[in-house]
């Protein structure tokens, strides 16, 4: 059976690891595992315990990077390591961040993190189960918790 792991953090201000494994349950019958750690420079090694340890198929890193100067530096170290962790073990990690000032209130802000898990989340069955939906919607501006943008026209 497929397994999937679910990274989060407890830095977030919404519980964006409850909202992706609810979708992932409503949408696919896959093992779940969890991983919960403080913050998203924790993530990358989480991740890889998650496959080297657990033995995951696929793995959702979700986390909220904050609204400062030294949280958009931390949210880039912390996508670097998602991504090295991802060349070395050659399995895919759907990093699902929502940076803190996306939102323009409190509500929003939940939101917006419910969403981006839960759409991100259905990007997940569909590497795993269904890549070929995904080269149905390619290049036609797919985005995550908010309203798709849509492709070009000539
Ligand atoms: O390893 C412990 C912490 O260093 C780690 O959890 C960091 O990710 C925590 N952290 C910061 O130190 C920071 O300056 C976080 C942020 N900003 C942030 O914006 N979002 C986080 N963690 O999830
Ligand atoms: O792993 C799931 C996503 O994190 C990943 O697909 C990202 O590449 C999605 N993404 C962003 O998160 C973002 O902030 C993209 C952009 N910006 C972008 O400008 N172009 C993209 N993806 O193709
Ligand atoms: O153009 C508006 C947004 O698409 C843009 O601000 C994105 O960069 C927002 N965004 C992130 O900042 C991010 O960390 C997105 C993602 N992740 C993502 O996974 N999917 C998105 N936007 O559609």
């Amino acid at each position: 059976m497929a397994k999937i792991g679910i990274a989060d953090t407890t830095f977030a201000r919404f519980d964006m690891g409850k909202a992706a494994i609810d979708e992932l349950k409503k949408n696919c019958s896959a093992q779940i595992v969890r991983y919960t750690v403080p913050g998203i420079k924790d993530l990358p090694v989480a991740c890889k315990k998650l496959f080297d340890e657990q033995h995951c198929d696929i793995v959702m890193a979700l986390g909220m990077p904050g609204s400062k100067p030294v949280d958009k530096t931390c949210a880039h170290e912390a996508s670097m390591g998602i991504i090295i962790c991802q060349l070395m073990v050659n399995k895919h990690i759907i990093e699902v961040f929502v940076h803190e000032d996306e939102a323009p209130n409190e509500r929003e802000l939940a939101a917006l993190m419910d969403r981006r898990a839960r759409e991100h989340a259905l990007n997940v069955v569909k590497l795993l189960f269904k890549p070929k939906m995904l080269e149905k919607e390619a290049g036609t501006g797919q985005r995550q918790g908010y309203e798709d943008v849509g492709p070009a026209r000539i």
